[in-house]
């Protein structure tokens, strides 16, 4: 059972972005933020916002390193999307360390041809998958105080209201589900959506590009996604593609993309969300949307100017290492320090201030 929304405490903090098993870089970030996750001590309280897991090299580390400090009382943690996968027991690209499974691969493009690689990931015991299960069931989806909102990638009022004080959020997750799989079979879609999925591999192959639009299946896919409270904190909205710009990412095709919920938020609170792969330098053609682009890597955004996205993308260090890199990563950890709003990365020395934040009467 979790309090699906929890209180931040009052005073300085520091938020945390996705961490994605990147057990080094956490390492380091934490050392510069002045907690030691040996000691269980810190500076000032921790939030992260969640995806604490999967593709990279060392998520029962990242875990360990967490729960120690959750423990200890000097951090929280909201629920990411990678954790929520793992409790409904969703083999997904990237959370086969989980389940021991060291065949899990991603696919991807050089020169027009498919490529699969092995995550290379430490694997969890069965002891380990027991208690990590457990705790990701104790996470919360939402923190908050009154200047300031954490959940991992989208603040939705009504989604927000519609949740339960306290809860097994399995089985919450799983009712949901079922509300709209029913409602979807009396409308005759789930029918359609099945013989659409069997036609191209279940959408599954990057080398099987569906040849024309599946609508069932894009409606099926915008409506669990949307109307699933759940799903809609941790991994936001969605609205539907046109054919010519699906894409393949996460290791399926898609129909859908993510709903830029950030350019609507008209709230007086500062929310700050990890989740969207946020570029820090350069660019790269990773085969999606950059859903998150802002003209300084450092900007607020939204009409407020009071949204952050504070997930640098150390998640893809991955694929870096894949294509031969393995220092001087585009890919960085980051931590948000608040009230002063600056940003502290795990490989760089500068504490940095962000930008374009409304001033107090603007
Ligand atoms: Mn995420």
């Amino acid at each position: 059972m979790a309090r699906l929304s929890q209180t931040l405490p009052s005073g300085p903090i520091d938020i945390i972005g996705d961490v994605h098993g990147e057990a080094d870089a956490l390492r380091s970030l934490l050392s510069r933020l002045g907690c030691d996750p040996d000691r269980r001590t810190a500076g000032r309280p921790i939030a992260f916002v969640g995806d604490l897991v999967d593709r990279g090299p060392n998520s029962p580390e990242v875990v360990e390193m967490v729960m120690a400090l959750i423990d200890a009382g000097v951090a929280q943690c909201v629920l990411g999307n990678h954790e929520l996968n793992t409790l409904l027991g969703s083999r997904k690209e990237g959370n086969g360390w989980l389940w021991g499974d060291d065949s899990d691969h991603h696919q991807y493009i050089v020169d027009g041809a498919v490529h699969t690689e092995c995550f290379e990931s430490v694997l969890a015991t069965s002891q380990q998958r027991e208690r990590y299960i457990a705790f990701f069931k104790t996470l919360p989806l939402v923190l908050q105080r009154p200047d300031l909102r954490v959940v991992h990638a989208c603040w939705h009022g009504p989604s927000v209201a519609r949740l339960p004080e306290q809860v097994d959020i399995v089985s919450l997750t799983n009712r949901w589900d079922d509300e709209i799989n029913r409602d979807l079979d009396a409308r005759g879609i789930r029918q359609q959506e099945r013989a659409e999925r069997d036609e191209f591999a279940n959408l599954l192959r990057l080398d099987v590009r569906p040849t024309r639009d599946l609508n069932a299946h894009a409606v099926a896919a915008g409506e669990r996604q949307s109307k699933h409270p759940v799903k809609v904190i941790t991994s936001g909205r969605e609205v539907r593609v046109p054919f010519e710009s699906i894409f393949f990412v996460g290791g399926k095709w898609r129909f859908v993309q993510r709903f830029d919920w950030w350019n609507h938020y008209d709230e007086q609170p500062a929310v700050v969300v990890g989740h969207y792969w946020r570029r820090r330098i350069g660019t790269w053609s990773a085969g999606k949307p950059d859903s998150w682009s802002t003209e300084q890597y450092t900007d607020w955004t939204g009409p407020r100017r009071n949204v952050f996205c504070v997930d640098y993308s150390v998640g893809r260090r991955f694929a870096e290492r894949a294509r031969g890199t393995h220092d001087g990563f585009d890919g960085g950890l980051a931590a948000m320090r608040w009230p002063e709003q600056t940003l502290v990365f795990s490989d760089r020395d500068e504490f940095i201030p962000t930008t374009n934040r409304a001033t107090v009467g603007d």
